[in-house]
């Protein structure tokens, strides 16, 4: 308990040095001042008189994070106590401690909130107005309080305000690709922020800010390990240092998950099999789940990356992924742990397109899982890219939860530099509409677990954060982060109203920049995928770091070349996934078939993902294809380079230090999103042989020039 008051105190005092420079280290929790603050005005005091009626580790943060917000947000000294008296006008407890006259208000039925959900509402009584935040326990006060502040935030009114909010989702995790030597795979932000040399002592002050951050949104777990997974972790010596983790992220409502290798027992157990079904074996990840939990009571489970791209699992051994998952979910069960198996499977030797294999290999197990197991599922059947079709395995497996896997680092699009806000791709996946069970079976309701009534549901996040001073890179890339998780939290609040709430708190509440900085952030998706992978086309970017364009990319590995997804030839692209080729579209319930099975309505956005389509074929909008790639191809840059215009207008409203920043970035992107353009377009022309279209500007260098440029030391890859 010192311990922890004795860090929160630190953080306190580095938190007031930072956020003297805007140098993006607060996130969406910069506090600062909101004028004509409509709380005081509804409560026509000066003091804030504030009762936490509770007394555990959880509460301690939420008063710290009151004191914190409030002093800066109303620039006045709140008054936190433990009783109730006259002047009281905020009162946090739980439903159970609150004085029985005011639990007399309340309608909602207490059990309703589940175990995070939270209530906020006004009280009346003997003429005197409070706010009350209450929950069923400590966590929904936490997430309640950090609501609230983001009301007094956006300046939004709390006038008898009455809100209730419930997670859609149970496991809200980020998913950190972080080594224990500190680089980040596909990370663009600098180097890991858990610093396992110096842990288990040294409490790095920015873990309890990264807790904050993330309860504030509502992740409760984190996975601090590369699913590309190294045994070490889970020797004793490094147990030892995650517990330190587990501690100052508990208060915060959030769980720590490890990755488990899955030749762990060969690694560092001295056996000399890894195989599922050997009984050594299962004791061997039996004695480990009691030696972890021993320290770790809530430690969250395991994360298993199996049988893909070189990573050993239960196939090395004959045995299929439920075999593999079922051993360590046996493990984990006892203690309530869950298993998170991933499904992205696939592999060089299966003649199959990479697209089908997923599905192929899970599709046959579904209902062979233990109850505590839940697979991961990437959104899209490929690899995270600017725009996929939703994945097939959505809605294929009704007896065995899935959760989603999204990519919030930005390996394919751009990686720190490009300003892409990722909630329109999200949310374009979760509205889709999978047909499982008829129309309306959204992908959003198979991994809230509520379309084939699942116990167990769950959402993941491959962060973006390293130990760069703005935890992301971009300054923009925030808001991928804070999209996440508040759709996690909700997966029904839509893009616009996410990048609003974000860019009040971030920025400023100065309505003309929010409109403003909304529009470039809502446009930013469409305008990536038009100058990266317009009409469907994917995975052409460079090879290996995958920064920039390289549709030229071919050799080695079949399915990690270019050419591959492409398929460009004389008679035309795309890649044909329709019954005449590879079949993937078979995977889908008939209804999205009908939607893509046919070159003549299948929506442009997604035609070369499922056609090859010739040069010359006509276009619903009129256009040869040809064309068209063209005018995307432009139209992806004249509409960066109009996002810029906007954002330099907008310099009079926020600080210099993160409008200089962005505005530097933005000059990156369009530089990027031209040499995109012209080695597409230059690239592909060799084989449609027909000119750009006239009124088009004609590149200025050669495909030569373009196959040319080289990118070494790019981050988030192991650099020669
Ligand atoms: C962690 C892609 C990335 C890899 C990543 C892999 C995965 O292939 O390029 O870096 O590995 O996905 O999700 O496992």
């Amino acid at each position: 308990m010192n311990k922890l008051r004795t860090l929160l105190t630190i953080t306190l005092v580095l938190l007031l040095f930072l956020s003297k420079a805007e140098n993006g280290y607060n996130l969406w929790l910069r506090y600062t001042k909101v004028e004509n603050q409509v709380l005081l005005k509804t409560y026509q005091d000066a003091t804030l008189n504030i009762v936490i009626l509770d007394n555990s580790e959880t509460s301690m943060v939420i008063k710290n994070e009151l004191y914190l917000g409030l002093r800066s947000l109303l620039s006045t000294e709140p008054e936190i106590a433990n009783t109730i008296n006259d002047q009281t006008s905020l009162i946090i407890a739980t439903l159970n401690s609150l004085p029985e006259n005011i639990k007399a208000n309340i309608t909602i039925e207490d059990k309703t909130l589940g175990d995070e959900g939270y209530f906020i509402f006004t009280n009346q009584s003997e003429n005197k107005k409070s706010i009350i935040i209450t929950g069923n326990n400590d966590k929904g006060l936490l997430y309640g309080t950090f609501k609230f502040l983001s009301y007094l935030q956006q300046n939004q009114s709390i006038e008898d305000i009455n809100f209730t909010s419930i997670p859609k989702i149970k496991h809200r995790l980020l998913n950190h690709w972080d080594n224990l030597d500190r680089t980040v795979e596909r990370g663009y932000a600098g180097f890991s922020i858990f610093d396992w040399h110096k842990l288990p002592d040294y409490v790095d002050p920015r873990y309890v800010d990264y807790a904050r951050a993330n309860a504030s949104i509502g992740i409760n777990g984190t996975v601090v390990t590369n699913v590309n997974s190294n045994a070490l972790i889970l020797t004793p010596q490094y147990i030892k240092k995650l517990v330190t983790l587990a501690n100052t992220f508990r208060p915060y409502g959030i769980k720590v998950y490890l990755t488990a290798r899955f030749s762990a027992p060969v690694e560092i157990g001295g056996l000399k099999t890894a195989d599922p079904t050997n009984n050594e074996v299962q004791n061997w990840w039996n004695n480990k789940a009691k030696e972890i939990y021993k320290l770790i009571p809530d430690f969250g489970g395991f994360l298993v990356k199996a049988n893909s791209e070189g990573q050993p699992g239960p196939q090395d051994y004959k045995r299929t992924h439920a075999e593999g998952a079922n051993m360590l979910a046996d493990a984990v069960a006892p203690f309530g742990g869950i298993v998170m198996w991933r499904a992205f499977v696939y592999s060089h030797e299966a003649p199959d397109d990479r697209a089908k294999q997923a599905y192929s290999e899970f599709k046959p197990l579904d209902g062979k899982f233990r109850a505590n197991v839940i697979i991961q599922v990437k959104n899209g059947a490929i690899d995270f890219q600017p725009r996929e079709p939703f994945h097939p395995l959505f809605g294929a497996t009704p007896k065995t939860p899935l959760m989603m896997e999204f990519q919030i680092t930005q390996e394919y699009t751009g990686c720190a530099t490009h300003l892409f806000y990722q909630a329109p791709l999200y949310k374009e996946v979760l509205n889709a509409d999978t047909y499982a069970k008829g129309q309306g079976s959204t992908v959003a309701k198979i991994i809230d677990g509520s379309l084939h009534n699942n116990n167990i549901s769950g959402i993941a996040g491959v962060a973006n954060i390293g130990n760069d001073i703005n935890w992301t890179g971009h300054p923009f890339a925030q808001a991928n982060w804070y999209a996440f998780g508040r759709l996690a939290w909700n997966h029904e609040l839509t893009a616009e109203e996410i990048a609003e709430e974000w860019l009040k708190m971030t920025f400023t509440n100065d309505k003309d920049f929010i409109n403003a900085a909304k529009q470039i952030m809502i446009n930013s998706r469409e305008n990536l995928v038009n100058y990266m992978t317009p009409l469907g086309l994917h995975h052409i970017m460079a090879r290996n770091h995958h920064y920039g364009p390289g549709p030229w990319v071919d050799g080695g590995r079949a399915d990690w070349t270019s050419l591959y997804y492409h398929q460009a030839n004389d008679d035309g692209i795309g890649f044909n996934r329709s019954s005449t080729g590879s079949n993937a579209i078979s995977q889908y319930f008939p209804e999205v078939q009908d939607l893509y099975k046919n070159i003549k309505t299948c929506p442009e956005n997604s035609l070369l993902w499922f056609h090859h389509v010739s040069w010359d074929k006509k276009l619903a909008s009129g256009n040869s294809l040809w064309d068209k790639l063209c005018y995307k191809y432009y139209e992806g840059v004249d509409s960066v380079i109009s996002a810029q215009k906007q954002w330099n207008k907008l310099e009079k409203y926020i600080d210099k230090e993160r409008f200089d920043h962005v505005s530097s970035l933005l000059k990156i992107q369009v530089n990027e999103a031209l040499w995109w353009r012209y080695a597409c377009v230059l690239y592909f022309q060799q084989f449609s042989k027909q000119p750009i279209p006239k009124e088009l500007e004609k590149p200025k260098f050669s495909l030569e020039h373009y196959k040319n440029i080289e990118h070494r030391f790019v981050p988030g890859i192991k650099n020669e």
